[in-house]
């Protein structure tokens, strides 16, 4: 593409974005990359067990087409010759991995993806609206944001609706349902911005318009219904 039609077409682009009342995101993989420290709290967790179970990264980006941290273990279980788990142990082991989660992340070493911040600053300068719709816990959102946005970050985000808030996760569309009726907004007049498959099928099957930021597990995934597909948040810079 020459780079006259390149700028015309990011400008337009970035007037859609600034048009839409309400800009929805997904957290992991989205607004930092968090799925090396996920990977790794799973496997701190699976040592304190005593499992012997090891995700490498090729194991855990297969594993990670399961959404959910406590689905991941079971999916990862039911695999083995002879299941090992219950649903109370899959609860304790995710518990443990959660509180490892948050550890890592405490130590700073997770920052936001290039552009989140100016693309948050700029839909507050604009007064569009901010909400969040994932799959994880409240208390993993809580751990990274307050690092990577500082204490009083939830009040940034008018809506935040986690994995456990809602029937089914990612791809089904709860997450992203529940957001637009606590918005009373229209999913036309919304943009989800997300890194992974699943989340696009989400906010796609609840009618919003997807951007997606490539992230490193979800690089090649298939992005047709995206509007749009950059490799970070920056290359529609505020
Ligand atoms: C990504 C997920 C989550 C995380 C692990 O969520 O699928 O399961 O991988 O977190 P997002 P939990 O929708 O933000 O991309 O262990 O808390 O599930
Ligand atoms: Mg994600």
């Amino acid at each position: 593409m020459n780079q006259a039609l390149a700028a015309t077409r990011t400008a337009g682009m970035r007037d859609i974005i600034a048009s839409a009342r309400a800009l929805i995101f997904d957290v992991d993989g989205t607004l930092a990359e968090t799925e090396e420290v996920h990977r790794r709290a799973f496997n701190e967790a699976f040592a304190e067990a005593g499992l012997g179970w090891h995700w490498d990264r090729t194991t855990y980006g297969r594993l990670l087409r399961v959404a959910g941290g406590k689905e991941r273990i079971r999916a990862f279980d039911q695999r083995s010759a002879a299941p090992l788990l219950s649903f109370s142990d899959i609860a304790d082991l995710h518990r443990i991995k959660t509180s490892r989660y948050a550890a890592l992340i405490a130590t700073g070493n997770c920052p936001l993806r290039p552009g989140v911040d100016a693309w948050l600053t700029g839909a507050r300068r604009r007064g569009q609206r901010l909400a969040i719709a994932t799959t994880t816990s409240h208390g993993n959102i809580d751990a990274l944001l307050s690092v990577a946005l500082g204490p009083d970050w939830a009040g940034l985000f008018e809506t935040i609706v986690a994995g456990d808030d809602v029937p089914r996760k990612k791809p089904a569309p709860d997450v992203y349902v529940e957001v637009l009726s606590r918005l009373a907004l229209g999913p036309g007049d919304c943009i989800a911005i997300e890194d992974s498959g699943n989340g696009l099928m989400a906010a796609s099957r609840a009618g919003i318009p997807v951007i997606i930021s490539r992230s490193a597990y979800f690089s090649d995934d298939d992005w047709t219904e995206a509007l749009l597909v950059v490799d970070d948040l920056s290359d529609i810079g505020y």
